[in-house]
């Protein structure tokens, strides 16, 4: 039997059920990217704050890819589990946030619909950094604005150019991936995409529309077989779109909303001024320490998050890139206490329960450590904070990236593979970051830092082949 509205009552006791109906009330919000992200963190703050009594988000899921989340959703009503572990404890609740499920590439005019309804206010993204079709520096990729492909951003045009024409408000659009500035990054993405598409719309989207940052953070790993089957006996019902996670989850997000909100503060959302801090120790604490955690995890034959940040060779390289090297260069606000965000999360990490796999967090690395290391590097070039392991951690990256020992799963695989051909190990970093390199990025690696990293490429080759 699979999990549904009418089977909600065979439900074992201990588990928690929507006490809202969310098919009474509008569709508020429309989500783009329905993974399990979203399902552990957006998706669980509106229920909570429906479960507060707050009306008219129902959440219409958008898969831009796949079929998979809608063919599991929809049997389900939009149901799904949460389940939140740690060594200590599991809790099981069911989300009822989410209305309906559309898959853009099969029903690209109900996407715009939904983005145009006279209900919707706001517009929740994690599309992930490759979703935004951004090039190293920030600007949008010419292939994205000339290439026909129907990304988010020609949905949003499309639905701008509806709700001018129905006189409807504009949209708060929250993206909820882990960029610097989110807000500003998806601003100046969808500007670029309308001066270049549609310019007319440009003054339209800046009078009416606005584009908050946040930092969003819960780790929530891929769901396997196992973990559904396993579930499925606890509770005698089948649930095909499962979540599981850890108790931890915070939102921090910019005040700036061009209409109304949900009050996401029920499920403990902060709204405050200025995210910037928040988002920076985020992106250079936890996930730079994740992908350093990744790569040289990998590069021992580990499997696991736990594994990794346990490991004796790993630990202390990682917690010094917290602690010595990416801390300093963090302007905390007040109340933002660095040295017990690194203590939890070193603790989260360990968390056995998880079972977070270290290739997923490796897969597109060529989009992720320029938030992680790279803007940390170039923020400290003049001065003399360390970062012999920040380096430590992009030179196993580098190796990781040759794609010799496993796939490498990244937009820029192909390019990284053919550099790495013709450069080999000595010329590679070179390659990489050196003016005109493949991810040249400003400041961050001059020349000494490059000969560094390039004597750590070749003792890591060097080092993998002799233990062949
Ligand atoms: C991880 C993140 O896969 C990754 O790259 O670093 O997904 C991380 O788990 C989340 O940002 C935690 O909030």
């Amino acid at each position: 039997m699979r999990l549904s509205r009418t089977t909600l009552p065979h439900l074992p006791a201990d588990v928690e059920r929507p006490d809202y109906d969310s098919t009474a009330q509008r569709r508020g919000i429309v989500h783009l990217g329905l993974g399990a992200f979203h399902r552990a963190h957006q998706a669980a703050y509106t229920d909570r704050a429906m479960a507060a009594g707050d009306c008219d988000w129902a959440i219409t899921g958008v898969s831009l890819r796949s079929p998979q989340v809608h063919d599991a959703l929809a049997p389900q009503d939009g149901l799904y589990t949460l389940t939140e572990r740690d060594a200590s404890a599991e809790r099981t609740r069911v989300i009822g946030a989410i209305r309906d499920v559309l898959v853009a590439p099969r029903d690209p005019a109900a996407v715009v619909s939904a983005l145009a309804a006279r209900d919707t206010h706001v517009v929740t993204l994690t599309i992930t950094e490759k979703g935004y079709g951004r090039r190293p520096d920030g600007t949008l990729d010419p292939g994205v604005v000339n290439g026909g492909a129907r990304t988010i951003y020609y949905y949003l045009r499309d639905a701008f150019a509806a709700r001018r024409a129905d006189g409807h408000t504009g949209l708060t659009l929250v993206s909820c991936d882990n960029l610097s500035a989110n807000g500003a990054a998806l601003h100046r993405s969808v500007a670029e995409f309308l001066d270049a598409a549609t310019p007319d719309l440009r003054a339209w989207f800046e009078a009416e529309c606005t584009c908050p940052s946040t930092m969003v953070d819960r780790i929530v790993p891929a769901v396997t077989g196992a973990e559904r089957d396993a579930l499925a006996d606890r509770l005698g019902l089948s649930d095909e779109a499962a979540v599981f996670t850890e108790p931890f989850h915070q939102w921090v997000i910019e005040d700036r909303f061009a209409g109304p909100r949900p009050h996401w503060e029920a499920g403990g959302a902060q709204f405050v001024a200025d995210v910037g801090p928040y988002e920076t120790a985020k992106l250079r604490l936890l996930n730079g320490a994740h992908s350093a955690l990744g790569y040289l995890g990998l590069a021992r034959g580990l499997s696991f998050v736990h594994e990794a940040v346990a490991d004796p060779a790993i630990r202390p390289l990682v917690e010094r890139l917290m602690r010595v090297e990416a801390a300093p260069t963090i302007g905390a606000a007040v109340g933002q206490d660095l040295p017990a965000y690194i203590d939890a999360l070193l603790r989260r990490f360990a968390n056995p329960t998880l079972a977070h796999r270290l290739d997923q967090i490796a897969t597109d690395g060529s989009q992720k450590i320029g938030p992680r290391w790279l803007e940390r590097l170039a923020s400290t070039r003049a001065q003399s904070v360390p970062c012999e392991a920040t380096l430590q951690a992009l030179a196993a990256w580098i190796v990781f990236v040759r794609g010799d020992r496993q796939p490498v799963s990244d937009p820029l695989a192909n390019q990284l593979t053919a550099a790495w051909r013709e450069a080999g190990e000595a010329g590679i970093v070179e390659a990489l970051f050196a003016e005109g390199g493949l991810l040249a990025a400003p400041a961050s690696l001059d020349r000494t830092r490059r000969a560094t990293l390039t004597q750590m490429v070749q003792a890591r080759v060097q080092g993998q082949e002799s233990s062949r």
